[in-house]
């Protein structure tokens, strides 16, 4: 068999049972005066592909410029995050940006988490593959929940937490997910995360408005998602992308306008759909690096570091745990 073929061990934990809670969720999100829905429900196996043509986007700036900081400041990152920790990854994705600390870092156990199930085992293998001294704990997890984490042995628990995925939560939502990291983390862990900076709104509504039109097919595929798996009648031709930066509150709004009066049923609900009306999908919020800091002084995290771009677009914080 090819090197490249050959599955690698990896550990597994499922820690998500999403059936119904998707069902609860939908309607909940659609029986709402604002029709909205969670921006988790764009990541199946073909949207977390999707997300990836993004990152490469020439309009998609983020991924691009934390990757920047990661390679220029990789040895500095390591140094504070300390050898042989537990290193637990938010939101894993393709367990891409990892790969530039890996080395330095050389953590004791290796854990992606992701609401992506097949995306992250198919991610964590080639991980595995690549770092065959790795011990890689692959745990499937919808953290905008609360969870439970399985116990990784004594010693130091850094969180890696890239993208600027924070951005996606409500502000008291943002803070409640940051104090369940301090507590994960324990007293002595840190925090390196990657925040999106506040900037003009021309630079961020082209950069969720791609000309190629693959943030159109993103933001589409959530209804694709919800009719395979709770058997819903959504016609993606009835839905118009759309992406605004809202200054008031300092956050991208992804929509979906309805382009035609109709109607969708799913579970033997039917719900009526105007034209001009719209479904909420995503929020992407920005932070000024002084908000940011005030919002994980509440959790519990001390700034220690904070690296940003010259064109100031990206930041990553290096936090560490008080208390
Ligand atoms: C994965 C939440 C960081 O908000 O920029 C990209 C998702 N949505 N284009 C972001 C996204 C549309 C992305 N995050």
């Amino acid at each position: 068999m090819a090197e490249a073929n050959k599955k690698h061990a990896i550990h597994y934990h499922e820690l998500h049972c999403p059936a119904e809670s998707m069902a609860v969720e939908v309607h909940t999100g659609l029986s709402c005066g604002q029709k909205y829905l969670p921006p988790k429900l764009f990541y199946d196996k073909k949207g977390s592909e999707l997300f990836d043509v993004i990152t490469r986007l020439p309009e998609y700036y983020p991924t691009r410029t934390e990757i920047g900081l990661l390679r220029q400041h990789a040895a500095e990152m390591a140094e504070l995050l300390g050898l042989h920790s537990v290193l637990l990854e938010l939101g894993s994705g393709s367990s891409i940006k990892i790969r530039l600390l890996l080395e330095a870092v050389q953590p004791r156990i290796y854990v992606p988490m992701d609401i992506s199930r097949q995306h992250l085992i198919d991610s964590s293998q080639r991980l595995a593959r690549d770092y065959p001294w790795l011990s890689v704990h692959a745990a499937c997890v919808d953290y905008s929940r609360s969870w439970d984490m399985p116990d990784f042995g004594p010693g130091r628990y850094n969180v890696f937490f890239p993208g600027s995925s924070i951005g996606n939560f409500e502000p008291p939502a943002a803070l409640q997910l940051l104090r369940q990291v301090r507590q994960l983390v324990g007293c002595d862990g840190g925090l390196l995360i990657g925040v999106d900076l506040k900037k003009d709104a021309a630079i961020l509504e082209s950069a969720y408005n791609d000309k190629q039109g693959v943030t159109e097919k993103f933001n589409l595929n959530m209804l694709v998602h919800i009719n395979r798996r709770l058997g819903a009648d959504f016609d993606p031709g009835n839905f118009a992308h759309k992406a605004i930066y809202n200054a008031n509150h300092g956050r991208i709004e992804m929509l979906l306008e309805c382009t035609k009066d109709h109607c969708v049923h799913i579970n033997g609900n039917a719900y009526q759909f105007k034209l001009g009306e719209t479904i909420h999908t995503e929020n992407s919020y920005k932070y000024s690096i002084a908000e940011f800091h005030g919002l994980s002084a509440e959790a519990g995290f001390a700034p220690v570091r904070v690296w940003t771009d010259k064109a100031d677009l990206f930041s990553i914080h290096y936090l560490s745990a008080i208390e």
